[in-house]
């Protein structure tokens, strides 16, 4: 089953490594000096939910998660790249190379410096001379850009193709953008939404930068990140942000996380991602760093309920991108795999999958010879069309062939 693929985007120095270090504890290089990514940098990181486990009274073996204390902690993939810097889609900066590098992600998380202290480019200017609203445009119309570049390369040719072999130019856009995880399903909404009429290729000329917006908005959809949010001049750019933008805004303090994520690995706290307060355990071995830690406490924690960063993981995945958790298994009363391992697999997919199409998910050969599914604990049986519901334990019926 494919992992859910995020991209950290935005300008050079904006905290976009350091808010994959916080995620992911990967160690990814950061620096005060813009581009200090180059080659784009993975992790993994995991959002929290209650296991089933608890519900169902059983000591959990899991495979591909984890659980602690009765929360499940699911694998998201992140994907850091370099800096994007104006002209970026026109190749200046390391420009498409890292736009290219972003074609399988499903979503964008912008981080943006909301301290305003850095220029277009990264560079440190006097603290909040910025307006980090215009960071979010620019971004948003470098995207449009790059998409645009990619249709537009091509787009006579296209056109002439279209007309002669008698294919909709829909067609063959799909096709064109199939590269960039851009479903058909998206594009065929996309050119309904705008007023493009699909034979009339003087419609597509006129609404072409109105359907390349639609389109990024469905198939990247970006979420702001108002990062350094520790820093005095972010509060009051962060609540502009609000207002203008109305939604998709959150305020973190990266920097903030990798302290709280560090100082727990060494067990001087104890911490766990999410929560708004740490317990000291070793304060000798804190030494001066406990200021630091209750600063954090007192001017984030406190103010904002949390570092920000386990928060906007958790509404990406089930507020926005409206995922569910279903735990597939082979004994209904055991809850195991053919194994013997308790609550094995715990998926992530999108709320209306189908008991077909998760079978699919699965194994193409369940999906194939697919005979029904049967509901944990009750065993209650569901057909192909049954919309899993959060939390669905589910075994498969397949035939064997
Ligand atoms: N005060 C504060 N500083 C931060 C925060 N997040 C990152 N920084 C600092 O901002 C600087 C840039 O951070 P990076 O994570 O390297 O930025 P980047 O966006 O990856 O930069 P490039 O790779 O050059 O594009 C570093 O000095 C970080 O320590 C934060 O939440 N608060
Ligand atoms: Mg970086």
């Amino acid at each position: 089953m494919n992992i859910m693929l995020i991209g950290i985007v935005g300008k050079p120095s904006a905290g976009k490594s350091t808010f994959l270090n916080a995620l992911t504890m990967v160690g990814a290089k950061t620096g005060s000096y813009p581009f200090t990514t180059i080659e784009p940098n993975r992790g993994t990181a995991y959002v929290r939910t209650k296991c089933k486990c608890t519900e169902l009274g059983v000591k959990d073996n899991p495979r591909n998660s984890i659980c602690e204390n009765g929360f499940r902690f699911l694998p998201i993939q992140f994907l850091d790249v370099a800096g994007l810097v104006p002209g970026a889609s026109e190749g200046r900066g390391l420009g498409n190379k890292f736009l290219d590098d972003l074609r399988q992600a499903d979503l964008l998380i912008h981080v943006v410096d909301a301290s305003g202290s850095l220029d277009a480019e990264g560079n440190q200017v006097n603290k909040g001379s910025w307006d980090p609203l215009k960071d979010v445009s620019f971004l948003e119309d470098e995207i449009d850009s790059w998409i645009k570049n990619i249709i537009t390369r091509d787009y006579i040719g296209m056109k002439k193709k279209a007309e002669a072999e008698k294919i909709r130019l829909s067609k063959l856009l799909t096709e064109k953008l199939s590269g960039l995880k851009i479903s058909p399903s998206d594009i065929s909404s996309s050119i309904f939404e705008s007023d493009i009429i699909d034979d009339d290729p003087k419609t597509w000329d006129e609404n072409l930068d109105n359907l390349v917006t639609i389109i990024r908005k469905k198939s990247k959809p970006i979420i702001v990140v108002a990062n350094k949010i520790d820093q005095e001049t972010a509060h009051e750019n962060y609540e502009r942000m609000k207002e203008i933008l109305k939604k998709d805004v959150f305020p973190a303090s990266a920097l903030s996380e990798v302290v709280l994520r560090s100082e727990q690995e060494k067990g001087t706290i104890s911490y766990t991602p999410g929560d708004s307060d740490f317990k000291i355990l070793d304060e000798e071995k804190l030494g001066k760093k406990k200021e630091i830690l209750l600063k954090i406490k007192h001017e984030i924690l406190e103010r904002y309920g949390s570092t920000g960063i386990q928060k906007i993981l958790n509404y990406i995945v089930f507020d926005k991108m409206k995922m569910i958790v279903v735990y597939p298994v082979e004994d209904l009363t055991k809850y195991t795999d053919k194994d013997g391992n308790v609550l094995p697999d715990a998926f992530l997919v999108p709320k209306g999958t189908t008991t077909i199409e998760f079978a699919g998910k699965i194994h193409s050969d369940f999906a194939k010879n697919f005979i029904n599914g049967q509901l944990a604990p009750s065993g209650r049986r569901v057909g192909a069309d049954y919309e899993l519901q959060n939390n669905d334990v589910i075994k498969i019926n397949a035939a064997v062939k």
